[in-house]
């Protein structure tokens, strides 16, 4: 793909990520460690692997305060939700409520890997990444509840979590409906010459859609600055990938587009963070798309309706050893940079904001009737590209 013609969008700030010491990736070949990239790739793709652990936070220029920020944000998701499962149960939250139990590091290494003006954007598993981008558990909490403080004032519910100020932007039913906004959101980056770069995530039932393909296809026809995060948690509702999907290696359909692909343990929230900084870094500098596939595992089922007769307990519990927060805590107690009890601190703090956040949203109260009609989204000034 020319390049030459192409303006990249200015620099504004280096993210954390972005500076830390790199290795060298190189095509189909291990970017973190032991070689363990796919075989038989095609000439001239770009793949690459981030699968293969061995990072310190020394390797990756992470002070021990951050990582125990990426563990509180783990801790505060899966706390968050575990408490919304049981209010649910308890018939206080209604409609649908996709937990994101397991896939934590996804979220927390993602966001603190990127500048906080990189707009994201997700399906309607997305309770994960609000909290990580900055959400409150009480306007999270309250919008579960339909209430009027929730951060869609009470009218979006479980999947419509929405955040302008931490440029977290929804959220999305339909599956594979926010693709093209991604791709359309790093469209305007580069457009207006931001600097950011766009994240787009979605499931690995929405890569089949429609919307991926057409999307992908302008985004590197554009060269959109935009990742294109496929959150391969193995399941479309009970839908296995390889039965779903012809080639079951979701990052290699990167080829087609002549994009780079990457492959990421997403229960890893070193390697996590170490790929999209590198991603990132990559789609800003140089103005390109990539298609990211992060293996990551749901521990709950789709939605709180879900039997889960589609896989048996020893695979849930055979996944359970990879628990990203029980890995990050070990990480952390083994290199003397919190102990069992400064965590279990944490720990209870975590607890205590979720406790206050349902009593928060119990308060609030429902939207009152006429803002039915508030909040309709139009745009004055249409068209507004000029
Ligand atoms: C266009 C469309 N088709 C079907 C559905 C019904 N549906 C809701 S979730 C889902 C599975 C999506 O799975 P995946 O994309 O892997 O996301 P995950 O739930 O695993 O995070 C389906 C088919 C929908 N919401 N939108």
């Amino acid at each position: 793909m020319a390049n030459e013609t192409k303006k990249a969008p200015a620099k504004k700030r280096t993210a954390k990520a972005e500076r830390a010491p790199k290795k060298q990736t190189t095509n189909g070949k291990a970017a973190s460690g032991a070689a363990t990239g796919p075989q038989d790739l095609p000439d001239g793709a770009d793949f690459r692997m981030y699968t293969g652990g061995g990072h310190t936070h020394e390797s990756l220029g992470l002070e021990p305060d951050e990582l125990l920020a990426m563990y509180r944000s783990m801790m505060l998701q899966r706390r968050f939700e575990e408490r919304a499962a049981q209010m649910y149960g308890r018939q206080k939250i209604s409609g649908f409520l996709h937990l994101y139990i397991g896939q934590e590091a996804v979220s927390a290494g993602t966001v603190h890997a990127l500048q906080d003006t990189d707009p994201i954007i997700t399906a309607y598993r997305d309770h994960g990444l609000g909290l990580a981008r900055g959400m409150t558990a009480n306007e999270c909490m309250a919008e579960l509840f339909g209430k009027i403080d929730g951060s869609s004032r009470g009218k979006g519910g479980s999947m419509h979590f929405f955040d302008v100020e931490n440029h977290f932007y929804g959220g999305h039913g339909i599956v594979g409906g926010q693709i093209p906004l991604a791709v359309g959101m790093g469209f305007a980056a580069k457009y207006k010459e931001t600097g950011a770069v766009a994240v787009g995530f979605f499931g690995d039932g929405a890569i089949s859609q429609g919307s991926f393909h057409e999307a992908a296809n302008l985004a590197a026809l554009y060269e959109i600055p935009v990742l294109l995060v496929c959150e391969n948690n193995g399941y479309a509702m009970g839908t296995a990938v390889d039965r779903a999907v012809s080639e079951p290696d979701l990052y290699k359909q990167a080829y087609a587009y002549d994009m780079t692909g990457a492959l990421v343990n997403g229960m890893d929230v070193f390697e996590v963070y170490y790929a999209m900084g590198e991603l990132a870094k990559q789609a800003r500098e140089q103005s390109k798309p990539a298609l990211v596939e992060i293996r990551t595992y749901r521990y709950r089922g789709h939605s709180m309706s879900d039997p889960q007769k589609y896989r048996t307990k020893e695979e849930m519990e055979s996944k359970k050893n990879e628990d990203p927060i029980i890995r990050l805590k070990s990480y952390l107690i083994d290199h003397d940079l919190a102990t069992n009890e400064q965590l279990d601190a944490l720990d209870d703090e975590v607890k205590a904001e979720v406790h206050a956040s349902v009593e928060f949203a119990e308060n609030s109260p429902f939207p009152p009737v006429e803002t039915m009609y508030e909040d309709v989204y139009v745009q004055d000034d249409y068209p507004f590209i000029v």
